[in-house]
């Protein structure tokens, strides 16, 4: 007897050592990331009892079947199952209730979801370790069952999992810029993930783990083309195309949107024009509106860029942005949204790029219909490593404004440069317009549109770090207050471990790696460095581009005496643009904040700034010290190697060697480059250039995805 209780205690003993170890240590199995931040692991121990309440997904319902209802419940039968190794749960212990079906004085009655927007959710835990969501709508239920088990995953707990959350604003969507061939422009993970070739006898599943990982972070929309559009993506070949993807979404809670190429009605309607106040042209889009909606009743609507890049658009015909977007929107009615891009600028305009948009748009503030929203990019001029917030923000009371960030690395080292935007994006987001709150607050209304990092590569995204930006988008979408900090710790939890100190380790490394990467490319308020066409490193000497505006020259204006562009009162005037109480923390060169120097005055380069030292000794101290944090960076990810798992920490470590490389090439150029133009020494103390401009103007990339 007593011999086999020690048996059995020693077996325990044992089990618990195992799981214990299982957590600890490194798993022996390569991941390859493709499981995102869904993996759920095995959870140990005690840990293992935050996920038995939803073992085998055992659940009562109160609330009408429905597929999107069915995969919240088999969601959670399957992480149960996986996170504590067990199929069947003799007792149901989790509760899905529609706040419908809730009788009012019932413990599972929720006040908060009273009229909350679409997608709300009540969390709540019982003594008895039952747990309960409610919702107003099944698709509230689906996210509240996510939310719950990022709580898990992160914490192996389900003590002081979120009570209440609702979406901070109605539109959270992903802007694919991906070809109908299969091409993603300025995508660094493999082809599209959208496969129109086979679509629509054919559905791939990445079609599916696609919608479930954007539900499980909120985000509802999916422009599923460039906005370089193609007319033929509005031909019905393609809607049924596009149905098959609306229908495999829709329980996801996701809806479709498309680019429209404005000169549509002309490039495949017959039409000889595309004159947005032409009858004809009117019923062409009312009736492709009509055609789209029988076969895809909740079709989201359209995204256009127009007169944008050599885009078609109303102006072609004398007519301005308000008439081609409400046109639009007179055609899909209450049905949908039409999102009308504020990305424009003119070669022929020769007033600062800067300042053309809002120069374009505020003046037809009020004209919108209500069914436009106007999508405006976190900057004025280009998601670069650092921009002020774009002025258009504060100063279009009366229209629907929605804030387009660029999740793909275009302008911050493609996938290969380890960089979380979650702090660059919260700074837009918290500020202050000056005029009408911040930034978050201003596109509440209408919502955060993030031009995707997708791609066919087995890790989705190019690199294990770029999916904490897609993570990161779709959590500040639904919640802009979040910190970053929070936002990394939870996705590194999921994502590689939820051992403490490796937790810390991560945080640390992403939260202050996008300032680094703008500290080695563009300080100081520097912007648009990155080479022709690609923007794959650095080409400060280009100048002679026929595009002024797309000339990095026409950016730093660099010469012997100083840099930077000055858009103060004496030079573009820039500044105008923003509320005086915005202007004036930028206006002053000794009081402004150095991150935006440059990109609001020229400096001579042994002007001495309020640290004490010149321009030029701050700006080669910060290009060093950018160097530095890449080195630290990958110092401390390699104390990793015991608790990543070897696919993973291989890939992140050979990256990151990458950028170690790439750092130092952005650092010996632009100074080799800034030196040729002002003839000084480095500073005392800093590492002599290691190549001549000679050197790094003679390279080329003729394999850089972009040309
Ligand atoms: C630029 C990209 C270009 C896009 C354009 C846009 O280089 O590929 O077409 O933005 O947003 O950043 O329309």
């Amino acid at each position: 007897m007593m011999r086999g209780r020690g048996l059995v205690n020693q077996l325990a003993t044992l089990v618990v050592t195992i799981l214990t170890c299982v957590w600890m240590t490194v798993p022996a199995y390569a991941e390859d990331g493709y499981d995102l931040w869904l993996r759920y692991t095995l959870l140990s121990g005690e840990e293992a009892n935050a996920a038995r309440p939803f073992v085998g997904g055992s659940v009562q319902l109160l609330a009408d079947r429905s597929e999107t209802i069915n995969r919240a419940i088999s969601e959670l039968g399957e992480a149960g199952a996986a996170m504590t190794g067990l199929k069947i749960s003799p007792h149901p212990q989790l509760v899905l209730a529609r706040a419908d079906r809730v009788e009012s004085g019932s413990y599972l009655a929720e006040i908060r979801l009273v009229g909350a927007p679409e997608g709300a959710f009540s969390i709540r835990t019982a003594r008895n370790g039952r747990i309960a969501i409610t919702a107003n709508d099944d698709i509230g239920l689906l996210y509240g069952t996510f939310a719950l088990l990022r709580h898990v995953q992160a914490t192996g707990s389900n003590e002081g999992v979120e009570r209440f959350s609702a979406p901070a604003m109605p539109l959270r969507m992903l802007n694919h810029w991906d070809n109908p061939d299969g091409h993603v422009e300025r995508g660094y993970a493999g082809r599209s993930i959208f496969d129109w070739w086979h679509l629509p006898e054919k559905l791939d599943q990445r079609m599916i783990d696609y919608a479930r990982a954007n539900a499980s972070i909120g985000i509802n929309g999916a422009v599923v083309n460039n906005v370089n559009a193609r007319s033929f993506m509005l031909e019905p070949r393609y809607i049924a195309k596009l149905k098959r993807l609306a229908d495999a979404w829709r329980p996801y809670g996701i809806r479709v949107y498309l680019s429209a190429r404005f000169s549509a009605p002309r490039d495949i309607g017959g039409l000889d024009t595309a004159d947005p106040l032409d009858p004809a042209v009117r019923a062409w889009w009312q009736a492709k509106a009509d055609e789209i909606y029988a076969a895809i009743p909740d079709f989201g609507g359209f995204l256009v860029k127009a007169n944008s890049e050599g885009q078609p658009g109303p102006q072609d015909y004398g007519r301005t942005h308000a008439d081609g977007a409400n046109m639009l929107a007179e055609a899909l009615g209450p049905r949908g949204t039409v999102i009308w891009r504020a990305f424009v600028y003119s070669a022929e305009d020769e007033t600062d790029r800067a300042k053309q948009a809002y120069a374009e748009f505020v003046p037809l503030d009020g004209q919108f219909a209500d069914n436009v929203i106007v999508q405006v990019k976190n900057g004025p001029i280009d998601f670069q490593p650092r921009e002020p917030f774009h002025p258009i923000f504060g100063a279009m009371p009366n229209t629907r404004l929605m804030l387009e960030a660029q999740i793909t690395k275009e302008y911050l080292g493609f996938a290969s440069h380890l960089a979380f935007l979650a702090p660059m994006w919260k700074e837009v987001l918290d500020a202050e317009t000056g005029r009408m709150g911040s930034v978050a607050q201003v596109v509440a209304p209408a919502g955060l549109a993030g031009v995707a990092n997708t791609g066919s590569d087995r890790n989705w995204t190019g690199s294990h770090f770029d999916q904490a930006n897609w993570y990161a988008f779709g959590r500040l979408a639904w919640n802009p207050s979040l910190d970053s900090e929070t936002i990394a710790r939870e996705w590194a939890a999921q994502t590689f471990t939820r051992h403490p100190a490796s937790i810390d380790r991560i945080a640390n490394i992403m939260l202050g790696s996008r300032e680094t990467v703008a500290r080695y490319m563009t300080p100081m308020g520097l912007a648009h460095l990155m080479d022709t066409g690609h923007h794959y490193g650095p080409a400060p000497w280009v100048c002679d581009l026929p595009r002024p505006e797309w000339n990095p020259c026409y950016y730093h204006r660099a010469d012997e005496q100083g840099i930077g562009f000055d858009r103060t009162v004496s030079g573009s005037d820039a500044l105008s643009q923003y509320h005086p109480s915005v202007a004036s923390q930028w206006a002053d060169p000794a009081q402004i904040d150095p991150r935006f120097l440059l990109w609001f005055h020229r400096v001579d380069w042994n002007e001495r700034l309020p640290s004490g030292r010149t321009l030029w000794e701050e700006l080669v101290g910060r290009y060093d010290r950018g160097i530095a944090e890449v080195d630290a960076m990958t110092a401390s990810w390699a104390l990793l190697e015991d608790v990543i798992d070897p696919g993973r920490f291989r890939d992140v470590s050979q990256n990151l060697a990458i950028q170690q490389a790439e750092a130092r090439w952005w650092r010996g150029t632009s100074l080799a480059y800034w030196q040729s133009l002002n003839n000084l020494p480095l500073p005392e103390g800093a590492q002599p250039v290691p190549d001549t401009l000679g050197e790094y103007r003679a390279r080329r990339f003729p394999e850089a995805p972009g040309q």
